[in-house]
């Protein structure tokens, strides 16, 4: 199993409340949170308390298949709650050609405005 905790990673120190964050919901397994530099009108990230680097980094065990239903749980959660049913966008990045600048599993939950396809 993944080590449960990066005392460097920055949302692990996030999770621990070292750095403070506008949470929007948290479980056993998972935390939501605004993110601090928003893409749209609602623009949360839903992590995994422990430190995962990536998807990529998931395996088929069950404790990883039930934190992923976990984590797409959460972000229901918080589509229910900013009211937008019409549509959403929800993104992982994988890795720095696609973008991931940090490297602990994080989702993307966008809305509130139209969005184009593809993204850059
Ligand atoms: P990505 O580029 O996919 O790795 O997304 C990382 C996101 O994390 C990015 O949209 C900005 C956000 N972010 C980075 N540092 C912080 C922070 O300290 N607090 C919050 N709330 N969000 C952060």
């Amino acid at each position: 199993m993944a080590q449960d905790r990066d005392p460097n990673c920055l949302f692990c120190r996030l999770e621990a409340r070292e750095i403070p964050s506008d949470r929007v919901y948290e479980d056993d397994q998972v935390i939501v949170f605004r993110d601090v530099n928003p893409r749209a009108p609602t623009h949360v990230l839903a992590i995994p308390r422990r430190h995962v680097p990536s998807i990529h980094a998931l395996t088929d065990s069950p404790a990883d298949t039930a934190l992923l239903a976990a984590l797409f749980a959460a972000l229901r959660k918080m589509v229910a709650d900013a009211g937008l049913e019409d549509g959403y966008r929800v993104v992982t990045n994988v890795g720095p050609a696609a973008g991931q600048s940090v490297p602990h599993l994080h989702l993307h939950l966008l809305g509130g405005r139209a969005m184009s396809w593809p993204p850059g």
